[in-house]
């Protein structure tokens, strides 16, 4: 028997996905399917706990799907779905908060920080947030859920939940595993080496988007924040330079000895150019296939559909266990 992965990204964010979701994220995704029975979604349910435009959410909500599918999602041999279309997780989710304790979720680091950015949106789903992701796992009883570093505790909390509800009804949930990259784990902003690169940053050149064209990809690299030294060494302190040779030994297959090798009595702009090459050159394939597929809203739809019906089978199986458990009657077979 394969081992199941179960994955999600939200729809929302500036240009969709960023070189950090790529390298830390889907990309992966990609790899494991050869491997293990796949599941991948549209986090569009998790985007509402930051306000969104409605038109924009339901347009990007489509272009994720797209972009996923560009990146080598292959509904053939995954499971793809958006998560708002397979109504259980909602509700799992619903349950879950009621075994979901006011302090674990208090401590939350992404709940700190989002809250801290939004300060005037502190709203209750940022802060059971946690609780919906667990339901996302739980319900496709995933063995392995590959997500970059800042998601682990996320992950910690679902293994918590999930224990706490079996230990009280018997057997209901697999107990997932975080499945996290060793390399590229975390991708930082090419501004501000020491914060992660992220969708929602407000400095455009910090964000490195699958779509930008590659003009735009090689001038961001030229402009990413290094240190005042000349070698291109991968040690502490120097963030800059390890955050790109990073990104290049991720895309190039290459190690850090390699690099430092390649780059040796070279200086930072060779080195810049090389990795924005390389960058460009790993996304060009994708902004084609994406083109190609927005432009044909009928297979997505198709797509889009069959993988709602496959997850509302699967996921159904799950939740009517965990609704009996918790003591919620039967509707009556008619
Ligand atoms: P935001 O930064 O606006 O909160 P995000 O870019 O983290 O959003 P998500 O949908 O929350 O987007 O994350 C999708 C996946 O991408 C997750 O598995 C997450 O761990 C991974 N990921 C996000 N940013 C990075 C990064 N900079 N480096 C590596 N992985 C990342
Ligand atoms: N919180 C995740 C997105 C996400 C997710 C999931 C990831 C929502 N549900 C379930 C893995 C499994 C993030 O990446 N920020």
């Amino acid at each position: 028997m394969k081992k199941r992965i179960l994955s999600g990204i939200q729809p929302s964010g500036e240009g969709i996905f960023t070189l950090g979701n790529y390298i830390g994220a889907i990309r992966n995704w990609d790899i494991m399917q050869e491997e293990y029975e796949c599941a991948y979604f549209i986090a569009d349910l998790h985007s509402l706990t930051v306000r969104q435009d409605p038109a924009t959410l339901k347009k990007q909500s489509l272009s994720a799907f797209a972009l996923l599918l560009a990146c080598g999602i292959d509904p053939e041999k995954s499971l793809l779905f958006i998560q708002s279309h397979v109504e259980s997780h909602a509700e799992l989710a619903w349950i879950l908060n009621c075994y979901s304790q006011i302090g674990e979720l208090s401590r939350m680091t992404q709940f700190k920080d989002k809250s801290s950015q939004h300060a005037d949106n502190i709203n209750a789903g940022l802060f059971t947030y946690p609780a919906l992701m667990a339901a996302d796992i739980l319900l496709y009883q995933a063995d392995l859920v590959p997500v970059g570093a800042d998601q682990k505790q996320h992950l910690e909390f679902t293994r918590d939940v999930a224990t706490r509800f079996n230990n009280l009804y018997g057997e209901t949930f697999k107990i997932p595993d975080a499945y996290i990259p060793k390399a590229g784990a975390k991708v930082m902003s090419l501004q501000e080496p020491a914060k992660k690169m992220s969708k929602s940053d407000e400095n455009k050149n910090a964000t490195v988007l699958l779509l930008d064209d590659p003009a735009v990809i090689m001038n961001k690299f030229k402009r990413a924040v290094t240190d005042s030294e000349k070698e291109i060494v991968f040690r502490k302190g120097k963030d800059g330079i390890n955050n790109l040779m990073t990104i290049y030994g991720v895309l190039a297959d290459k190690t850090n000895e390699e690099i430092e090798k390649e780059f040796a009595g070279k200086g930072y702009g060779d080195f810049k150019t090389a990795v924005g090459e390389t960058v460009a050159d790993a996304l060009a394939p994708v902004r084609a296939e994406y083109a190609r597929l927005i432009a044909d809203k009928a297979y997505l739809e198709k797509q889009i559909l069959e993988g709602a019906q496959k997850a509302r089978a699967i996921s159904w199986k799950t939740l009517r266990k965990a609704r009996k458990r918790v003591g919620l009657l039967e509707l009556p077979r008619s």
